[in-house]
This record gives C-alpha cells, sequence and structure tokens, in this order.
C-alpha cells in the first residue's frame, strides 16, 4: 500500500464486474495519467467531456477525462469505457499498465479520495456500504451517509465538546475556590446536552447497524410444528420441504429475506426431538448450533397441542414463542407476549414479522437512521464512557477536561480525524478492486 506521501504511482484497474457486459469501465488515477492517454488515446480529451476514440488497438469507445482535484479520488483520472467482454478489458487494462500504470488494490481509489480529503472516513466506508447493500433501504442509508449526514451528526457533537473543553480550559486558570459556581453550573448543563446528543446518535447508528448486518432468525421447535411451511411463508416462496411426516427438515437451511428494508436471514432447521434415527440426530446438532448464534429464535409449537418446546432454548438471543396452526385450533387462546399464526393461511405473519422487528430493536419512526460499521458503534460507546465518568468528575476540572478530550478522540476516529494507519489497511482491503 502506498503510504500518505503526497508524490504517488499511477494505478489503474477494471471498475466494472467480471463478466460480459454491454459496457466495461477501466478507471485510471494518479499523475501519469496524461502520459497513459497519450499512449492510449493519442492525447488527453477534452475535461469532462465524453469522447469517442481508438482504445489502443484493443477496442474503441468513449473515455472520459477528470482533471484533478475534480475528480473521485482528487487525483487526475481517466475511464475509459469499452466493450465489457473480460478479454477486452483484460487488454484494455494490460494497455494500461504497459502505458507505466500499476495495478490498483482493493478499495485504493477510495483510498486515494480519503487521503486526497474529498471523503472522511465514514463516507468513504459508506461507498463500500452501498454497494455492498442487500436491501433499498440500506442502500438509501449509506447514501445518506455518503452525502455526509452520519459525518456531520458526528461533527456537530465534537463541535459541542470543542466549546466546552474551551471553557474548562478557560476555568483550569483559576484555583479551584475561585471558580465561579455559575460556570460550574453551565459546564454541567452543557455535558447533559451532548450526552443527550450524543444518545440520540448512537440510538440511530444502533438502529441502522440492523441494515448492514442482518439479523439471524432461527426457527426451532419440535418436528412437524410447521416451522418449514411458516419459512416458507415468510420467504414467499417454496424454499424448505414441508411434508406431514415429522423430522422432515434435516439440514438448516438460510433464506435471506426482508422484512421493512430489513435484511433477515432466516434459518429452518430440524426438529428437535428425542428418539431419532442417527441422520435426524446430526441435524438436530447442527440445530443447536445455528441457535448459539441466534439474534432472535423463534419458538414454534402447535396451538392447542400440549407439547412444550424443547428444553433449553437459548436465553441470550430473543425469543418469540409462535404458536401455529392456529386454523386448527380456531378457539385457541394465544398467550400473552407470544405470536399466533397459521402458515396454512396466512393468519398472524404480519403481527410475526412486526415482532421480529421489534425483537431486534427496529421501530419504524420514518426517522432516518445511520448506516453504522461495529467500528462507529464502538467509538460512540466509548465516547459516551467518557461523557458519563466525566459526569462524575465536574469540580476536579482537569479530569473532566481529559475525559471530554478522551471523548472527542473517539468521535473523531469515525470520521478519520484522528486515525491509525492499519486502520485505513483494514478498512480498505474490505472494498472491490477498481473502487
Ligand atoms: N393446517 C395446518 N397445517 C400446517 C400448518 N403449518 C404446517 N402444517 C402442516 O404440518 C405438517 C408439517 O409441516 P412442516 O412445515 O414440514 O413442519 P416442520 O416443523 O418443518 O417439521 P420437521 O421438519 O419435521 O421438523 C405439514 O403437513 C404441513 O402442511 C398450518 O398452519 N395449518
Ligand atoms: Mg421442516
Amino acid at each position: 500500500m502506498p503510504s500518505d506521501e503526497v508524490v504517488r504511482d499511477t494505478i489503474a484497474a477494471i471498475a466494472t464486474p467480471a463478466g460480459r457486459g454491454g459496457i466495461g469501465v477501466v478507471r485510471v488515477s494518479g499523475p501519469d495519467v496524461p502520459r497513459i492517454a497519450q499512449a492510449i488515446l493519442g492525447g488527453l480529451p477534452e475535461p469532462r467531456v465524453a469522447t469517442f476514440s481508438a482504445l489502443g488497438d484493443v477496442d474503441e469507445g468513449i473515455a472520459l477525462y477528470f482533471p484533478a482535484p475534480h475528480s473521485y479520488t482528487g487525483e487526475p483520472v481517466l475511464e475509459l469505457q469499452g466493450h465489457g467482454g473480460p478479454v477486452v478489458m483484460q487488454a484494455l487494462l494490460g494497455a494500461c499498465l504497459d502505458a507505466g500504470a500499476r495495478l490498483a488494490e482493493p478499495g485504493e481509489f477510495t483510498r486515494r479520495a480519503f487521503l486526497e480529503g474529498k471523503l472522511d472516513l465514514a463516507q468513504a466506508e459508506a461507498v463500500a456500504d452501498l454497494i455492498d447493500a442487500t436491501t433499498r433501504e440500506a442502500a438509501r442509508s449509506a447514501l445518506r451517509s455518503l452525502a455526509g449526514e452520519f459525518s456531520s451528526a458526528v461533527a456537530a457533537l465534537v463541535a459541542q465538546l470543542t466549546e466546552l473543553r474551551a471553557l474548562i480550559e478557560a476555568m483550569l486558570d483559576f484555583p479551584e475556590e475561585e471558580v465561579d459556581p455559575l460556570h460550574a453550573k453551565d459546564a454541567a448543563a452543557r455535558l447533559a446536552r451532548v450526552r443527550e446528543a450524543l444518545d440520540a446518535v448512537l440510538a440511530k447508528s444502533r438502529q441502522g447497524s440492523l441494515l448492514r448486518t442482518g439479523v439471524h432468525v432461527v426457527l426451532a421447535g419440535r418436528p412437524n410444528v410447521g416451522k418449514s411451511s411458516l419459512l416458507n411463508r415468510l420467504a414467499g416462496d417454496e424454499r424448505a420441504i414441508v411434508a406431514p411426516v415429522p423430522g422432515t427438515t434435516r439440514d438448516a437451511l438460510r433464506e435471506p429475506v426482508q422484512i421493512e428494508g430489513v435484511p433477515l436471514v432466516l434459518v429452518d432447521t430440524a426438529g428437535l426431538r428425542r428418539d431419532a434415527d442417527a441422520i435426524e440426530r446430526l441435524g438436530m446438532e447442527r440445530t443447536w448450533r445455528e441457535l448459539e448464534s441466534a439474534d432472535v429464535v423463534l419458538a414454534v409449537r402447535e396451538a392447542g397441542s400440549n407439547a412444550a418446546v424443547p428444553e433449553g432454548l437459548p436465553q441470550r438471543a430473543m425469543r418469540i414463542d409462535v404458536y401455529n396452526k392456529l386454523d386448527l385450533a380456531p378457539d385457541f387462546r394465544v398467550p400473552a407476549g407470544a405470536v399466533g399464526v397459521s402458515a396454512k393461511t396466512g393468519v398472524g405473519l404480519d403481527r410475526l414479522r412486526q415482532s421480529i422487528l421489534e425483537a431486534v430493536g427496529w421501530s419504524a419512526t420514518g426517522e432516518s437512521v445511520f448506516l453504522a460499521r461495529e467500528r462507529h458503534l464502538r467509538a460512540l460507546e466509548s465516547a459516551r464512557g467518557h461523557l458519563t465518568t466525566a459526569v462524575t468528575e465536574v469540580h476536579r476540572w482537569e479530569l473532566f477536561a481529559e475525559e471530554l478530550r478522551l471523548a472527542q478522540a473517539a468521535l473523531g476516529a469515525i470520521t478519520g480525524e484522528v486515525r491509525a494507519d492499519d486502520l485505513l489497511g483494514e478498512i480498505f482491503a474490505r472494498f472491490c478492486i477498481g473502487k
């Protein structure tokens, strides 16, 4: 990886996905772009004007030139749009490499954009999140982060902290007994306001993180209670085999679905019972493993049957008690807190979907959420920890100021103001090549 020094080499990569397509794009960024354009196009195209040209002796297509600093990376950028076949694209990339470019590493274009100050770190991450979004809701949220909504919210917190720190620094110049009690009161009130604002950002970030990671929902229960039928209903498709014989499902089956834009992975499992044959027992072992990593467990049983759910369902995950086959037991009274459904008629499924969202803490407030990464959540929580400690240090102003400084540093790590180089490597290595 290149270091942060200003003189960089020129990188090139195929920016479109591998395979055949109408158009394929090779992207080049760096100081050698004019020389490479000369070699491949016979000259630099007019800035930002789509220019039809021969692309070396490989293809013909459109060339686009973005002079620095008005480009994605902030460096001179050349985009070559040729025909999107793997051979053509490889040859075009090869021509760029022959002309002096180096093959880009994953995420290197975006890394340069960050180093050139075109994007902050949270925005750079939003680029990858937008590409990786699995639902429309996640994509919308990523786009908002890319536009800087999350970064501004963090910056607003940092600004509040900076102001408060300035106030405290001024107080530090006086001996404790001379500090105006009004100032002390003011500082405490301001701290309370920052904490409130931080809590709001944290709540939106926790919600949004669900859109990134997806939620593991495991269906578990005794055989034949209708777990596979429920999965099919929720997935809107006949994915799992359903049969009247107990012990139908052996392997755990995963099915991605979404509820109100929240991506979930539904996991159907082998029913749990005592006297099972060898293969079914192997299936049951898998069920227990799935249960260990579940975010939500749907504990399914038959309405009106006396059979309890199997013992030992984990407590860690959120659990929803589901009574299925309500159509067979019309008089059955669903216990409070549980959900009654019929996989056959579809009754109660909307209620079940809502319960799943509630269980993971999703509330459809219509307010925008932040598509936060684990890294962001940890930073916000750490900042929150320091502010909580600060509350107890009111009147010990030096310690108070130190906690504020630490909180600010934690927040600065989100946007990359405060950063460690190994963090950059870690973040950008997960990008695709050409981005
Ligand atoms: N009437 C009625 N029958 C249902 C309902 N849900 C499932 N069934 C039937 O119950 C039987 C078992 O359904 P499955 O979905 O295979 O049950 P399972 O819990 O996955 O069973 P195993 O895989 O063996 O653990 C099938 O004959 C289904 O058609 C329901 O809501 N109403
Ligand atoms: Mg089944």
